[in-house]
């Protein structure tokens, strides 16, 4: 396991390398080109530069979340080619400087989805909430405006201006696409960029759905542990792997998080380790990573990981705002310092556990 936290490069993240290196255990980020549109090429001249950045503070670029899908690929219009050209040009530049893991999503229009981005606890930190009941009664545009409002000035990734800007035309764009229409197209999509990630080694970790339900009507196709193997078996090669995301996956308080990990054996080539506090069906919020805080056992699936003989890059997850720190919901300094600090914790005991035959 390789510990990291992701960073949104410079100018767009709060925190800076240099506070990120001194995080016990940190030794790498998990980055990415913000300003990129998706559907656009990434030069490789600007991953090289991203790379230098990173090295000079003395961490590594352990891996890429994300290369965003253009819509036109999800929806498969007639000229998705083109696309999927661009996303095989970027994975060139990204596999010709050694950085061998994409994270990406399959969520039509909209990514991850949270109805409050600062929900006050008794202890007075803030975090990112959900309630169903919010996202029932209101519309999408009402609902991006609102999300990007409350983003404190900064750009919340999945949440983008420019790819958000037509949210009416976009739900017009997907009105045919159903869920097997839209798995089709992403078994589609990683055939074609196969060969391009064999030759480079990328390993393709998908994001699950977040939440793991469709949302404003639009469908959804990576939410447990059915989908996830349905997946694999349907493009069945090491590259197509799993970003494995407790946030995600744990929003179905019906998903076994250990017991995903423990069949997706091999093909998990990420992790997000989190933990949610859930209140009711649909009602949930992002606790702090301790179990005692939440509704998961961490142990259990750390456990899993370490069993399993996870080697990729873990990154703690969204953070509470603690301690008076300014930044983007969810991707403070501070909270998310004490879950890798954690996390680790939690390795080592079981490591050291199974050295001693315990
Ligand atoms: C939210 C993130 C997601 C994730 C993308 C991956 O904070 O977990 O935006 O990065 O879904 O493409």
């Amino acid at each position: 396991m390789k510990m990291t936290l992701r960073w949104y490069g410079p100018g767009y993240d709060s925190v800076t390398l240099e506070q990120i290196r001194q995080i016990p255990g940190v030794t790498g980020v998990i980055t990415t080109l913000y300003d990129i549109p998706a559907g656009e090429e990434w030069p490789r001249e600007r991953v090289k530069e991203l790379k230098r950045i990173v090295e000079e503070a003395g961490l590594k670029i352990e891996g890429i979340e994300s290369v965003n899908v253009h819509d036109a690929i999800k929806i498969g219009t007639p000229d998705r080619d083109k696309y999927i050209d661009a996303y095989i040009k970027s994975l060139e530049a990204l596999g010709e400087e050694g950085i061998d893991l994409v994270c990406y999503n399959f969520m039509p229009v909209f990514d991850w989805t949270r109805t409050d981005l600062a929900k006050m606890r008794p202890d007075g930190s803030t975090v990112l909430a959900y309630d169903q009941k919010v996202v029932d009664t209101i519309d999408p545009q009402t609902f991006f405006n609102q999300t990007n409002d409350n983003s404190n000035g900064f750009v919340m990734p999945g949440w983008e201006p420019e790819r958000l800007a037509h949210v009416k035309e976009l739900f017009e764009a997907y009105k045919d696409v159903d869920s097997e229409k839209l798995f089709n197209n992403l078994v589609y999509f990683l055939e074609a960029i196969g060969p391009t990630c064999e030759k480079y080694g990328i390993k393709m970790a998908i994001h699950p759905d977040d939440p793991a339900w469709p949302v404003f009507g639009l469908p959804r196709i990576i939410t447990g542990k059915e989908a996830i193997l349905k997946l694999f078996r349907a493009v069945d090669k090491p590259y197509n792997g799993l970003t494995f995301c407790m946030g995600s996956l744990g929003t179905n308080p019906k998903n076994d998080l250990a017991d995903i990990v423990r069949s997706s054996e091999g093909r998990i080539h990420f992790a997000h380790v989190r933990n949610l506090h859930h209140y009711a069906p649909g009602v949930f919020e992002e606790a702090a990573h301790l179990s005692s805080d939440g509704s998961f056992d961490m142990y259990e699936v750390v456990k899993a990981l370490h069993d399993t003989g996870f080697e990729g890059p873990i990154r703690p997850d969204h953070g509470r705002t603690i301690w008076g720190e300014k930044c983007m919901p969810g991707y403070g300094l501070y909270d998310r310092a004490l879950g890798a600090v954690y996390i680790q914790g939690l390795w080592e005991a079981i490591d050291k556990a199974e050295a001693r035959g315990v």
